[in-house]
């Protein structure tokens, strides 16, 4: 079948294609203790993910059920400029209660993710993620699992950048990785203190927001018990937090990393890996004779993490990533 699409060229679509509909509401939302005002893509946060067949064609709706303008974009995809999804700048935004059709021929493999390109509209909860497999596979493994990193505060998005604006320090002092003055000056850091003062900046800083939890496949904890005994498992992690940055550690024998945003990388037995926002990391685990498999996500300045649980019996844990010393930090910058 030829068909002329919205960008105005024809093109040959494979009888291989995959629709989905995504549909983007305002909702309450409960992560973390208290219902806030939220985003849901398909009534959920994450939205589900999209699989797809290199080679193939993909046709995705997306609707926008709620009451402000929204986009979203396809992160990695190889794409038209047309559905790249960024709003005012290669696509037109989503009014209220329109439905925009996006399709591409999917000229890759691997893992890669969606969100909106709207405002802050990713911090409420607008992402999700996106698997092409290859025309041939060339990993061996006998299942899968995706698993999306996200932040979550039960502050409004807007209310969060007007602190961050302000300069001050209280969502430091409410995670408890402010460095307070006594213990830099007790550490011989004052003059790096100064140094940073002069130039506007607080102490040492990894990270400047609070957040009230952080989320794999939408919860603090997840458990995939049904994954048996030497049974292998191609882990998908996908970082779609908003501004946080995590280290990545396996319980049990190291995993073997196979693939970094999307592409096959040489197989590396690697356990611990730093995934920055937005990059996406494959590992293929292997589910141990006794016990559940922990593979946790502690976000770098050490204020929380959140943890995946593979199989059943009794926790293999992920090994502890220290806290940094963030005054050591500051006097070895000034
Ligand atoms: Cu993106």
């Amino acid at each position: 079948m030829v068909v002329t699409m919205a960008t105005g060229y024809s093109q040959e679509i494979p009888t291989d294609t995959s629709t989905y509909t995504l549909t983007l509401k305002q909702a309450m939302v409960s992560k973390a203790g208290k219902p806030v005002a939220a985003m849901t893509v398909n009534d959920g946060i994450p939205g589900p993910t999209l699989r797809f067949k290199e080679g193939g064609y993909a046709v995705i709706y997306v609707k926008n059920e709620m009451d402000e303008e929204t986009s979203v974009h396809w992160h990695g995809i190889l794409l038209p400029n047309f559905f790249d999804g960024v709003p005012y700048l290669t696509t037109p935004p989503i009014k209220p209660g329109e439905t925009q059709k996006y399709e591409f021929p999917l000229k890759q493999a691997g893992t890669y993710w969606y969100h909106s390109h709207t405002m802050l509209q990713e911090q409420s909860g607008v992402y999700g993620s996106i698997v092409i497999e290859p025309k041939e596979e060339t990993l061996t493994y006998d299942s899968e699992l995706v698993v999306v990193l996200s932040d979550w505060t039960n502050q409004k998005p807007h209310n969060v950048l007007r602190n961050l604006k302000r300069g001050n320090e209280w969502y430091n002092i409410r995670k408890g990785t402010a460095t307070p003055l006594n213990q830099v000056i007790s550490r011989g850091g004052f003059s790096a203190q100064l140094n940073f003062w002069k130039q506007r900046m607080e102490s040492a800083d990894i990270a400047d927001i609070y957040y009230n939890a952080f989320l794999n496949n939408g919860e603090t904890t997840t458990e995939y018990p049904d994954f048996t005994p030497g049974e292998k498992v191609r882990v998908r992690f996908i970082n779609g937090s908003a501004s946080s940055q995590f280290w990545l550690t396996f319980g049990g024998k190291n995993p073997m990393l196979v693939s970094a945003d999307g592409l096959d990388v040489v197989p590396i037995d690697h356990n611990k890996t730093f995934i920055a926002i937005a990059e996406t990391y494959d590992f293929i685990v292997t589910i141990p004779q006794q016990g559940k498999l922990e593979i946790r996500a502690t976000v770098q300045d050490g204020s929380g993490q959140t943890s995946t649980f593979l199989g059943k019996g009794d926790i293999i844990s992920a090994p502890d990533v220290p806290r940094p010393d963030k005054i050591d930090m500051m006097m070895k910058m000034a």
